[in-house]
């Protein structure tokens, strides 16, 4: 752009959402930089809209000056997708500033919400008048509603209330046109043509931007039980949710598995978090039972699961938690494992989901695979096990030069993995997304029929590509 058209579009967007709110100059690297810190971006501006309203005006504006715009809520995304290309041609649409609670409407069981509020921001006030807000991730200190929309994200809580996009009862979206698509219905019931909100719904960013989101609520369980148990194997784990499923039925809201190199790490990095049992079992798991009758009962039905389950062989030892805190040690440790991988060096992630029954075999073979064709790398294995989602991630060899590693294996890595991801018929995003870090893989494992349709849709919405251009897919 032209210095002086710089000048006028800086200024109008300005004029939009306020000087202090168009960022432009010093240090942007909160914006620019991905969490896993793989891409480093240069933004034309950083924009910082209050309302919908400026929302609609920033993406007119956009528009008629043939800019594209990334949307970013927490920016704790996993494949690079809410920060701009290193070309300084983009603007950061940051909706932060829209993160107010709009409406708790308790009989209908439903809050609205702005895009830019923080999860945990939403779980606490829902709390607060008495119900759940189920979403749940080790991110939701920093990450948003929109971005949790935006990806689909699943998180730790999927077993039992599903991924965002079940969560969702209605959008209000800015189009790519600058419109404003009120979608803010709470129904629970609406057949009137294509439901459009599921069109943006895991969209990332490529579409539109939401701006706000009606979303559903469950009353507060009475009585939220962990456990923390060892387990002899994968296919033992498989066994034990089984067993879970049968035992609490709609109680298990919570089912994830954690292998030995996982915890392994999580006692390196963070040598002040308790562990339970010192030894080397293979996996252990966390799973959690939510009680509507009482805190006497949950335990009750905990302990007769674990009993069965150890007495049956799947469980090596266990322990259940005491209270509240211990409760959340136990998911901490579970949710610390990213941050240690992190701490360990670069990684190569995998953020796959395969038939749960399937999912020892895919192990067992995947593991051996990568053994003999990459001697020594280390499994960080771990996941959501309760909905089929692993963390299949990759560390370095002991000694080998992590950012080295990763430049000359991860290519060769991921095509060994996603290959036996198709062979067990499964997907190579579960809830991550594909942002610029995976648009090729997906172009690779995604039916040419589903691409076509996936390209004509966004051709329709956005047929200048400036909604999140280069992420999802290639036009
Ligand atoms: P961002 O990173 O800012 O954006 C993500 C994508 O959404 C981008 O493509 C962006 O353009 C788009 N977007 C953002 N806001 C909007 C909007 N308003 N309208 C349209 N598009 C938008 N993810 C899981 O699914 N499950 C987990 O368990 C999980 N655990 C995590 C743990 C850690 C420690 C970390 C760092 C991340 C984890 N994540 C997890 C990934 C990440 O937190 C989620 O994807 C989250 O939903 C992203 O929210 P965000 O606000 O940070 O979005
Ligand atoms: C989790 O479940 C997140 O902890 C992050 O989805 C996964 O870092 C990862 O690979
Ligand atoms: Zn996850």
């Amino acid at each position: 752009m032209h210095p002086n058209e710089l000048s006028v579009f800086l200024q109008t967007l300005q004029t939009i959402v306020g000087t202090a709110h168009v960022l432009s100059e010093g240090d942007l690297s909160a914006w620019e930089l991905d969490w896993r810190k793989r891409e480093q971006g240069k933004a034309l501006a950083v924009v910082r809209p209050a309302s919908t309203d400026e929302v609609a005006r920033v993406v007119q504006a956009c528009a008629a000056a043939q800019v594209s715009l990334v949307p970013q809520g927490g920016n704790t995304g996993m494949v690079v997708g809410s920060t701009p290309d290193a070309s300084g041609t983009q603007v950061v649409l940051s909706l932060a500033r829209m993160n107010r609670i709009r409406q708790l409407d308790a009989a209908n069981l439903t809050v609205t919400v702005e895009a830019g509020c923080v999860l945990q921001t939403l779980q606490e006030a829902c709390e607060a008048a008495g119900f759940l807000y189920p979403l749940s991730m080790a991110s939701e200190g920093s990450c948003t509603v929109g971005g949790n929309l935006g990806t689909n994200a699943g998180g730790t809580q999927v077993v039992r209330y599903g991924n965002t996009r079940e969560l969702c009862l209605g959008l209000e979206v800015v189009t790519a046109a600058g419109e404003v698509w009120n979608g803010l219905s709470g129904l629970r019931k609406d057949n009137t043509g294509y439901d459009l909100r599921h069109l943006f719904i895991g969209s990332e960013g490529t579409l539109g931007v939401i701006t706000a989101a009606t979303m559903k609520l469950f009353p507060s369980p009475k009585s939220m039980m962990t456990a923390y148990a060892s387990v002899p194997s994968l296919d033992a784990a498989v066994e034990l949710l089984g067993l879970a499923h049968q035992k609490l039925s709609s109680g298990l809201t919570g089912f994830e598995v954690m292998g030995a190199f996982a915890l392994r790490l999580v006692r390196k990095h963070f040598p002040q978090q308790p562990v339970p049992f010192e030894g080397d079992d293979p996996f252990c798991v966390v799973l959690e039972v939510s009680d509507h009758d009482s805190e006497a009962h949950a335990r009750a039905l905990l302990e007769s699961l674990l009993e069965e389950a150890l007495q049956d062989g799947c469980v090596l030892d266990a322990v259940v938690a005491e209270n509240l805190s211990q409760a959340r040690a136990l998911w901490h440790i579970r949710e610390s494992i990213p941050l240690a991988q992190a701490q360990e060096g670069l990684n190569i992630k995998h953020d796959i989901s395969i038939a749960v029954s399937r999912i020892p075999d895919f192990v067992r073979e995947t593991d051996a695979a990568i053994q003999e064709a990459f001697p020594g790398a280390r499994m960080v294995n771990y996941g959501h096990l309760g909905d089929g989602n692993l963390h299949y991630n990759v560390q370095a060899p002991v000694g080998a030069d992590a950012e080295a590693f990763l430049r000359a294996q991860e290519k060769p890595m991921n095509a060994l993995v996603y290959a036996q991801v198709d062979r067990f018929n499964g997907s190579i995003s579960a809830e991550h997304g594909i942002g610029s870090l995976k648009r090729e893989k997906l172009a690779e494992h995604k039916s040419p029929v589903a691409l076509g349709v996936m390209r004509a849709i966004k051709l329709a919405l956005d047929p200048h590509n400036l909604m999140n251009p280069g992420r999802v897919l290639k036009l």
